[in-house]
């Protein structure tokens, strides 16, 4: 039976000129350095690569430089290793690179490796055996520890068997990439080549990518179609994670390109200027400042931060701590990356940590949960995560705001959201796009929108409720349309408001009027009432009420809502019996004169002015009980 080989990436790590070149091209056949200056000075200046197929296992080796001048670079190949092969040489030992190369590994979350003690040619048997005392003394306690000591000549070719088949048990030990995620490959090289055009390559840290596909470079988020891909030297069709990967771009010169930058599928990443992590000191490393600036190393970018430890002045030698970083140069960061922080000067490594917000707010002194949060974001699960996720963000948070702090799939969001849901931890106010709000923010908004309409009534008794767009103006910019409209509905559907056209009023709400305004109404009905269709000025009637005029308007408004009086043009208003009393006229003068009628006529048959004729048939053609026919009226 055939399986899929098993893809691992090995790192090398260890001091300079211990043999860590030298030993990759025993295993593989592949000298990694390229540079010309490296074959000349005999080290290693840059990443260099090798691959390996071996019972059933598919190696992608990264070779870093020892020389300390180069750790920068080795952080490049160093992110996104399965494995480490820590190569110590039986005649020098634990030397400062050793150190500091085992200490990036952990820090980058490394979990497994082999311990190689190359160079066992140029040694007697004794000093291989305190080298071997040597080594498991410096990995006590460490992910190293247990790991397998192989005593190794490149030379001679001692031991490289038995390497092979240490390197061969830790990879079976290692968690495979995740393939099913988002597409991500972290730059390392960018280059032309001849007949193609821009190739860059890297460890592909997440997902697939496939020949034709559109892929995102970021930052800048440039879209760029996937030309031609190769994986451990070879030309395919899709590359998976946990593959070194070549990927050939269509529509970009190689120089655009630069190593810290990264290829994603598209719109799912989003780079960062400041992110919050958890961040950890060496043992050994000077007490780190608030507000330090430091080299930051993710991925393969290095540029600069400046630390704001959360809540105290300095952070201590082996510490950890919550803090911020600010970036000088965008980063492209998901929860859960890992990172380096090196010391100006003398540039050493110092620390490094887990990203645990990608996208973060600047630091307030009135943020008191923060701390909380941030550990939530560190050790909870998705949902207690989300929970507290919508809990933050009062105006709600989106998909995309989720899967760019998380990285999580838009399958995995959903799920999450319907498990929160069906707990009544959280409301989804809108599906397209998905906003989700915490529960308790929804109902605090739900309460605010009664206690408002409450407040309405309460100072506009005359008025039968609060326009729509004043109530959600009352939210202010606080709260998403999507999130007021839910909240109304809500509302609504438990019949604690009840919407009338474009008011919004208290279920069962009534204006109430008090005993001289209910006297001025009736008034006001009286006088249009007892006129008929020989109307009195709206002006005169209000004027001789005992109330002042606003009042009395919005009586008027009142009655003419209610219907019992109509408006006709701006300055008639009649009492609907007058207006209903037309209708009669009319059909019994259409019975004996016919169905025309001409102004004069009209004026005769209701009594009234030219002045009132005119408005009053214009009402009956907008009511469709007459129409226009030049200078008449046919009676419909
Ligand atoms: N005798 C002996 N020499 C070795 C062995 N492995 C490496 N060397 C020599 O040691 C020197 C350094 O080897 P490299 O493989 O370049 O060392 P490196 O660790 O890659 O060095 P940097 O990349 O610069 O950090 C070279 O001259 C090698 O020929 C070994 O097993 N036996
Ligand atoms: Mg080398």
């Amino acid at each position: 039976m055939t399986t899929t080989p098993k893809s691992v990436i090995v790192g090398t790590a260890g001091h300079i000129d211990h043999g860590k070149s030298t030993l990759i091209e025993a295993l593989t056949g592949t000298h990694p350095d390229r540079l010309e200056e490296e074959k000349r000075r005999g080290i290693t200046i840059d990443l260099g690569f090798a691959f390996l197929e071996e019972d059933g296992v598919r190696y992608g080796f990264v070779d870093v430089p020892g020389h300390e001048r180069f750790v920068k670079n080795m952080l490049a190949g160093a992110s996104g290793i399965d494995l480490v092969l820590l190569v110590i040489a039986a005649d020098e030992l634990i030397r400062p690179q050793t150190r500091e190369h085992f200490d990036i590994c952990r820090l980058l979350g490394v979990q497994r490796g082999v311990i190689a003690l190359t160079k066992c040619d140029l040694v007697d048997a004794d000093t291989r055996e305190l080298a071997r005392l040597e080594a498991e003394e410096f990995v006590k306690g460490s992910f190293l520890a247990g790991a397998q000591i192989v005593e190794v000549s490149a030379k001679t070719g001692q031991g490289l068997t038995e390497l092979k088949a240490a390197l061969r048990s830790a990879a079976r030990e290692v968690r495979a990439k995740d393939t099913a995620k988002y597409f991500r490959l972290p730059i390392d090289r960018s280059f032309a080549v001849k007949g193609f055009g821009s190739v860059v390559t890297g460890t592909l840290f997440s997902g697939q990518v496939s020949v034709g596909e559109e892929v995102q470079l970021l930052p800048g988020g440039q879209l760029l179609r996937v030309r031609g891909l190769q994986t451990g030297g070879q030309s395919v069709e899709r590359a998976e994670a946990g593959r070194r990967t070549a990927v050939n771009l269509a529509g970009i010169e190689h120089t655009a390109i630069q190593r810290g930058m990264v290829l994603s599928t598209k719109g799912r990443l989003r780079p960062t200027r400041r992110a919050d992590v958890r961040l950890e000191l060496l043992p050994g490393a000077p007490p780190l400042k608030h507000r330090q600036r430091v080299h930051f190393h993710a991925g393969t970018l290095e540029t600069v931060g400046e630390i704001y430890l959360l809540g105290s002045r300095e952070l201590a030698t082996g510490q950890s701590a919550l803090a911020q970083i600010r970036l000088q140069d965008e980063a492209v960061l998901v929860r859960g990356d890992r990172f380096i922080i090196r010391q100006f000067s003398p540039v050493v490594t110092i620390g490094g940590g887990v990203v645990l917000n990608p996208q973060a707010r600047r630091f307030t002194a009135k943020d008191v949960h923060r701390a909380q949060f941030l550990e939530m974001l560190e050790k909870g699960t998705p949902e207690e995560i989300l929970r507290a996720m919508a809990e933050r963000n009062i105006l709600g948070i989106t998909a995309g705001e989720v899967i760019v702090r998380t990285g999580w799939l838009e399958t995995e969001l959903e799920g999450t959201a319907k498990a929160l849901l069906a707990k009544q931890a959280i409301r989804i106010v809108s599906q397209e796009p998905l906003v989700l709000l915490s529960e308790q923010r929804f109902s605090d908004i739900a309460k605010q929108l009664l206690a408002r309409v409450e407040r309405f009534h309460k100072e506009n008794p005359l008025l039968p409720g609060i326009t729509r767009e004043e109530l959600k103006a009352n939210l202010g910019r606080r709260v998403r349309p999507e999130a007021f409209a839910a909240a109304l509905q809500s509302l609504t559907e438990q019949n604690k408001l009840v919407l009338q056209g474009e008011f919004v009023k208290k279920a069962g709400a009534q204006i109430t009027l008090a005993p001289e305004e209910l006297r001025a109404k009736e008034q006001i009905v009286q006088a249009f009432a007892k006129a008929g269709l020989a109307v009195p000025s709206v002006k005169d009637v209000l004027a001789q009420l005992k109330i002042e005029t606003t009042r009395a308007e919005k009586l008027l408004q009142i009655l003419l809502r209610e219907k019992v009086l109509v408006r006709v043009s701006a300055e008639l208003i009649f009492h609907h019996a007058a207006l209903e009393s037309l209708t009669g006229l009319l059909a019994e003068y259409k019975k004996s004169k016919g169905e025309r009628i001409g102004v004069p006529a009209f004026k005769e048959l209701t009594g009234v002015t030219r002045k009132y004729a005119i408005p009053l048939l214009e009402h009956l053609d907008r009511q469709r009980l007459t129409r226009r026919m030049g200078d008449e009226r046919v009676i419909l």
